[in-house]
């Protein structure tokens, strides 16, 4: 398999901040529009750093890393209308970003004092999952629940590579196919499921499995906002006019480790972290629009002291996360009260009050 992505990656910016055109995928977007996606990927860089520095500071106890992907993330997020709702796994800050959750709210499931974040129903985002593959059968119901109903919105649903070989993911293309549902299935190719490259999950680029399935595949170049948002948006239009689903391979890079917890220097060869450097989303986006007279010395220092300031009051609010109650994990196992649930909360009260003093 070719490392720059082949003949058949969709790009529409070059690493080196050229427009480029493609005969079958476009977007027009204003200066301002380019400015605004700038940002984007500015903000979630930051806070993907400050996180990262947060759990090495201690106060999370786990972060995963989406540097290097920020791109595939905010190209496909701003890709959504209002309506459709995204079904991501552990890595999206860059949607969750899009879809106007707080970057604070990602942080508390990786402290500890949340099993969530986030009202799905707010942001039409339903919550991380950290069980591979798991949320493309959840994507798919959810896109034949909307089918039903005569909603004419679309599913977008994140995964890794790694997640290609999980059977959840087969199972959710099967159904997606026969039932048509409007559902785009997002894979960032990010090379690594934590320490298995590539190849060891196949032996075909990965947006061709979709043929086996009988639905349209699409690879695009995962570092590159302008071609990842243009493909998405054909993928999303094409679910809503009822074509079905569409399996987009958004070919990038994870430049960070797996986890906090991983090191990926272990497996990975240093050369091809520098390679990707060059493929950088944020530069190239950056040389195009200085390039044209679009933003300036000044305008990117403005983006700079946000990102600085958010960086703060992500510490901040970090820091003064309140705990949990202790009883608030049973709150919303099921939707109605529930016997099993009930006497498990019961004996958990009963062994804190056990304590002397009835603490903990
Ligand atoms: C069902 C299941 N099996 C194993 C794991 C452990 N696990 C966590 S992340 C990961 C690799 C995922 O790789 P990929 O899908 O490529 O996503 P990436 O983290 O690279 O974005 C594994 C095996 C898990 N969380 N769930």
């Amino acid at each position: 398999m070719t490392a720059d992505g082949g003949p058949e990656l969709v790009q529409l910016l070059t690493p080196e901040g050229e427009r480029v055109h493609h005969p079958d995928y476009d977007v027009e977007l204003t200066p301002d529009q380019l400015r605004g996606l700038y940002r984007d990927l500015v903000l979630v860089r930051r806070v993907d750093a400050e996180a990262t520095a947060l759990q090495r500071q201690g106060e999370l106890g786990l972060w995963a890393q989406c540097v290097g992907q920020e791109a595939a993330q905010v190209g496909s997020g701003r890709a959504l209308a209002p309506g459709d709702f995204a079904f991501p796994t552990y890595r999206e800050h860059g949607v969750a970003w899009s879809r106007g959750v707080q970057p604070l709210q990602l942080l508390g499931l990786f402290r500890g004092v949340t099993n969530g974040g986030w009202d799905p129903h707010e942001h039409n985002m339903a919550l991380y999952t950290i069980v591979i593959g798991d949320q493309t059968l959840h994507a798919v119901g959810y896109a034949m629940g909307m089918q039903r109903d005569g909603d004419d919105s679309a599913v977008i649903c994140y995964f890794g590579d790694g997640a290609s070989s999980q059977g959840d993911v087969n199972e959710a293309f099967v159904f997606s196919a026969v039932y048509n549902a409007p559902v785009v299935f997002f894979c960032q190719n990010n090379q690594w499921a934590i320490s298995e490259p590539l190849e060891r999950q196949t032996r075909i680029p990965l947006y061709r499995r979709a043929d086996g399935f009988g639905f349209p595949g699409v690879r695009v170049d995962g570092n590159d906002v302008l071609a990842v948002l243009a493909v998405t948006q054909a993928a999303l239009a094409a679910a809503r006019e009822g074509q079905g689903p569409t399996l987009i391979e958004a070919f990038t890079y994870r430049m960070g480790a797996h986890t906090t917890s991983d090191d990926p220097t272990r497996y990975r060869v240093a050369a091809d972290l520098e390679a990707w450097k060059l493929k950088d989303p944020i530069e190239r986006l950056k040389v195009y629009l200085a390039r044209n007279g679009w933003a300036g010395h000044e305008w990117f220092a403005e983006i700079e002291a946000e990102a600085e300031a958010l960086a703060v009051d992500l510490r901040r609010g970090c820091r003064e996360m309140p705990e949990p109650e202790k009883t608030s994990m049973f709150d919303h196992v099921y939707a109605e009260p529930h016997a099993l649930v009930d006497e498990e909360r019961a004996q958990f009260e009963a062994y804190h009050a056990s304590f002397v003093g009835g603490g903990h």
